[in-house]
């Protein structure tokens, strides 16, 4: 060959050539091998979006340059093979496919009805042709073989020509019936009904949990659940697997006139005793709502809303006898077509793994992504939900993730594009502190999210803390809702809730919106609520699992702040109502220095809260074992411990766990052990059943006494 010159034109096209070349056959050895783990093994490495986009490449530049075309390549055939354990079925009428309109927007419908209406030779003036509209459901192709109206023979679609024989387990689906329902016409001879295998989206999310719960692997989607559950060889396995069916046409048919359109035929299918969905429609022509754009649009807005997955919609011509007249193309009528949706599953890489904060203090995993469009919009984050999904997923910075994004739902990532990894990546590990405030993060017993335990200090939580504090039942700070939290926070003017009560009124009154009479308001109320109540003060600090009602019997046991924030967790156990997950809970709280810090400038900026709240001073600092404190240590005679802690209580007393210089009294029983020595080293008085009951006695008959009258 003549030495060519570096800039000769010949050169670049040379090169051109054989990398294209290099292109085709590697496209083609991978659609081999993805088509034969999603048809062969059930079991595909990559979504549908990502195969179609590959066989779509594929098929683009072969069509550009010929000379590429081979005759093994995965567009010169249909694909799917007859696995080894299924007798093989040769369809009576061969199962065609469905041509796709790969255009997702709208004008797919308007392309479909102007190629109809050519075809048919329509002139513009002509009137719309009426179709059947229906959804394209998101499972198998399958022919039920009903003789004299009962089911003899199910098989999958395969080639389009022979598939595979799954009676067995296509008998164990409940919707199909095993015999035609009579409605007053003989069954024919033979009918066989075209239609879908599908797994709905609650029975996917309930067999994988089982998958789950057995050890055994999960489904990545309900289609490929679908799928795997007719292939089974074994049915008793199959029977356990939850499948639905929606008929959509005919194969052969003898001894049944067929109804001269297909809305009519599908009714006739439903009176037959077989599931036909009930969102279809008869459109005249393509535009407006009573057209075939109109139903896409509305579809499209319930698709995620329905119980099951739809790809698209299906168009077809009404009439059979325009149909015949449009006949086929290779083994595509020339009378329906399938218009998609924008696929809801797309391929791309893990960049990072990142830890959001949510605004209750929840630590959720984020995988950032390589941008990727899905779902209609471009996907840079999705959840991993928390740390157990992220395991059980295997997710790890760099990996192929399959990512999906369906509706207004965050986008999630719902696994990993197995044998990618190309070099060792550590596992990803949890924070032991917040990444947005440092506080300790801690997770429950039983509980799979990790949290962060700086609540009001944390800058996550802040806009809930404040909304939290600022609440009626909390301080009560009229005004300050939502909108205004949102504003003051996003302004910068307060970041903790002791900064609340530093606003000035300039400031305040340059905010947005904001009159100076409302600013003014804002103040007087935040005044207002300076003067708080020990319940109302500890419920709006949102300490995690103390609600109003732990929060009054913690004020009410407690009496004071100080002793609350310093409480060991055996004292907080001795709290009505308090176990240990609540004690944990308020022990950790106060073991966060930030959260102490807060609580201290909150009473330096001025807010005070009474010793004893006005509402347990009626019940309780009235009563008679107001402000005593009580430890019952052995076994009394007649009373439980239950019975004796709720008498005190009742007569305003609290029961201690542990003996100290402040305790009262010590109640002794039967086999009192270290506390009574206590008691007994601290001088501490003793009492039994009999003392305590008298000492109650007296209480009252003190209490019953004339109070000196209020000034
Ligand atoms: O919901 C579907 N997946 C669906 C599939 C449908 N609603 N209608 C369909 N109609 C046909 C023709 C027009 C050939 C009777 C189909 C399919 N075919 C089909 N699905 C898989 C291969 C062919």
């Amino acid at each position: 060959m003549p030495q060519t010159d570096m800039f000769d034109a010949d050169l670049p096209a040379d090169s051109e050539l054989a990398s294209r070349q290099d292109r085709a056959s590697a496209l083609r050895e991978q659609l081999h091998a993805h088509a034969h783990r999603y048809y062969v093994l059930d079991d595909p490495l990559i979504p549908d979006a990502e195969y179609d986009r590959l066989f779509n490449e594929l098929q683009a530049l072969e069509r550009a340059h010929p000379e590429l075309l081979t005759a093994d390549s995965p567009t010169q055939r249909v694909l799917g093979k007859v696995l080894d354990g299924f007798t093989p079925v040769r369809h009576a009428v061969p199962m065609l496919s469905i041509r796709t309109e790969t255009d997702t927007e709208a004008s797919g419908a308007e392309v479909f009805d102007a190629r109809v209406r050519r075809e048919l030779g329509l002139l513009d003036d002509a009137p719309p042709v009426e179709y059947a509209a229906e959804l394209k459901f998101d499972g198998l192709a399958i022919n039920l073989r009903y003789e004299h109206g009962v089911l003899t023979q199910a098989a999958t679609r395969g080639d389009g020509e022979t598939g595979e024989d799954v009676t067995q387990n296509i008998r164990t689906v409940g919707q199909i019936p095993l015999k035609l329902k009579a409605h007053g016409i003989d069954a024919p001879k033979v009918l066989e009904v075209r239609g879908e295998v599908y797994m709905r989206r609650d029975d996917f999310d309930r067999l994988n949990e089982r998958q789950r719960e057995h050890g055994e692997k999960t489904f990545v989607n309900p289609r490929n659940a679908a799928a795997g559950a007719v292939r089974q060889l074994d049915p008793a396995i199959a029977a356990k697997r939850p499948l639905s069916f929606f008929a959509y046409g005919l194969g052969d048919v003898q001894g049944w006139e067929v109804p001269p359109t297909h809305s009519e035929l599908l009714d006739a299918l439903a009176a037959w005793g077989l599931p036909v969905c009930e969102h279809r429609t008869v459109a005249q022509g393509a535009s407006g709502d009573g057209g075939l754009v109109g139903f896409h649009r509305r579809i499209g807005a319930l698709r995620d809303q329905l119980p099951f997955d739809i790809d698209g919609v299906v168009y077809k011509v009404n009439r059979r006898a325009l149909q015949e007249e449009l006949g086929f193309v290779t083994r595509e009528p020339r009378w329906a077509v399938a218009h998609k949706y924008p696929a809801q599953e797309q391929l791309t890489q893990v960049e990072a793994i990142d830890i959001q904060v949510g605004r209750t203090g929840k630590l959720t995993p984020v995988a950032r992504l390589k941008p990727v469009f899905v779902g209609g919009v471009t996907v840079t984050n999705a959840t991993l939900h928390n740390l157990f999904e992220l395991r059980r997923k295997r997710v790890r910075v760099g990996d192929t993730v399959i990512v999906r994004r369906a509706g207004d739902v965050i986008p999630e990532v719902v696994g990993v594009v197995a044998g990618e990894r190309l070099s060792y990546v550590p596992n990803f590990a949890m924070p032991t502190s917040c990444p947005v405030c440092g506080s300790d993060v801690v997770r429950e017993r039983g509980e799979v999210d990790h949290r962060c335990t700086g609540g009001l200090y944390c800058a996550a939580q802040r806009k809930q803390a404040l909304l939290h504090f600022a609440q009626r039942r909390a301080m009560d700070i009229e005004g300050l809702g939502d909108k205004l939290v949102d504003q003051l926070v996003d302004a910068g003017l307060v970041r903790t809730l002791p900064e609340l009560y530093k606003m000035g009124l300039t400031k305040l009154a340059a905010l947005d919106r904001m009159a100076d009479k409302s600013a003014q308001n804002l103040l007087a109320a935040l005044e207002k609520s300076k003067a708080a109540t020990l319940p109302r003060f500890l419920f709006g600090l949102g300490i995690r699992h103390v609600g109003e009602a732990t929060a009054k019997d913690l004020a009410r046991h407690f009496g004071q702040m100080d002793r609350i924030m310093d409480a060991s967790i055996e004292q907080l156990l001795e709290v009505r109502d308090v176990g240990p997950v609540v004690a944990h809970s308020i022990r950790t709280f106060f073991d966060q220095p930030h959260n102490r810090e807060v609580v201290e400038q909150l009473r330096a900026a001025g807010v005070t809260w009474p010793e004893h709240e006005p509402l347990t001073e009626s019940d309780s600092s009235t009563l008679p074992l107001a402000g005593k404190t009580l430890v019952l240590t052995g076994t009394l005679p007649s009373l439980s411990r239950d019975e004796a802690k709720a008498m005190i209580e009742n007569a305003g007393g609290k029961v201690s766990g542990s003996v100290s210089k402040k305790t009262h009294y010590v109640v002794a029983g039967e086999e009192a052990g270290s506390k009574l020595e206590k008691a007994q080293s601290l001088g501490v008085p003793i009492l039994d059943e009999a003392g305590l009951r008298e000492l109650l006695a007296a209480a009252v008959a003190d209490a019953a006494a004339p109070e000196p009258e209020s000034p």
